[in-house]
């Protein structure tokens, strides 16, 4: 039987790699995303009866109600939700952050993901389904200017464990995939658009590929029904951890 995703944010990075790796074992995918063009172009290449563009921004609750609303016959039975529509805006400390790029986040990051959640939920559990939620290392280890968006996915990460625990018994996994440094249009976003900035970051330093994330996200959706991985932290060889940081008078 055909089994169908749906992954948010699949115009760029891990979401277009993610499709294109379930398109490629036979899944049907649902492709979200606000860049229209970047959808038809995955629907072109994967072909219409394996993919389903949807184009909204996932921040608009009714849009996105819409869009599940119009899903084609053969795309309503979602095996698999993949929860990765996510951004990190600004790189400041909190005392000199913008509170609009806080609140994009929350309300991306967040209050998205739990609407689109709740939203598909019965049908996962109908299924027997799965949700993958793309967290964060951001989510466990601090770090300058990390503030929001590493609270955000937190939450993510933590939101994750409680629908494991109130999903028990229904046969639904639930995983928390939570990344360090790799490369996509993530640092470009956050920056608000600093090419050179994002290059700088991933210059020398062989930064995980968004084809890296989506064969995770694949291996994770295709193990065997009785296995679950709670929750999955990846990072590239070539980055670690640090210390505390110790200010002194
Ligand atoms: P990209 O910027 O390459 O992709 C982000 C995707 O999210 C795009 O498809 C974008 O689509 C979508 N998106 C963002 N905002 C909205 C919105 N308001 N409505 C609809 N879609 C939206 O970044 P990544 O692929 O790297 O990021 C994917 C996820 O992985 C994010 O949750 C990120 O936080 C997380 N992550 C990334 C890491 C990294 O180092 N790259 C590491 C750890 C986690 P569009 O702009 O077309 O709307
Ligand atoms: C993205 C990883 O380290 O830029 O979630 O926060 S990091």
């Amino acid at each position: 039987m055909t089994r169908t995703a749906l992954i948010t944010g699949a115009t760029s990075g891990f979401g277009a790699a993610a499709a294109r790796r379930f398109v490629a074992a036979g899944w049907r995918v649902i492709a979200t995303g606000r860049r229209a063009d970047r959808l038809q172009a995955l629907v072109d290449e994967l072909g219409a009866g394996q993919v389903h563009g949807a184009a909204f921004d996932i921040r608009d609750a009714n849009a996105m109600n819409a869009a599940l609303d119009a899903l084609p016959e053969e795309f309503r039975g979602i095996d698999l939700l993949v929860n990765n529509a996510g951004l990190a805006q600004g790189t400041s400390p909190a005392q000199g952050a913008r509170l609009d790029d806080w609140q994009r986040m929350i309300d991306t990051n967040i209050t998205a993901l739990v609407t689109l959640t709740r939203r598909v939920l019965p049908t996962l559990i109908e299924r027997r389904g799965a949700i993958v939620n793309i967290s964060s290392t951001a989510a466990t280890y601090p770090y300058t200017g990390g503030n929001v968006y590493g609270g955000t996915k937190a939450f993510v990460s933590q939101f994750s464990l409680g629908l494991r625990s109130d999903l028990h018994g229904t046969g639904v996994r639930v995983t928390t995939l939570e990344p360090g440094m790799a490369e996509t249009e993530f640092t470009l976003v956050r920056t608000h658009g600093d090419q050179s900035a994002s290059d700088a970051l991933y210059k020398g330093a062989q930064p995980m590929t968004a084809q890296d994330i989506a064969d995770t996200i694949f291996w994770i959706a295709t193990l065997p029904p009785h296995l679950n991985i709670n929750r999955l932290e990846m990072m590239p060889v070539s980055q670690s951890f640090a210390g505390f940081q110790v200010a002194r008078d």
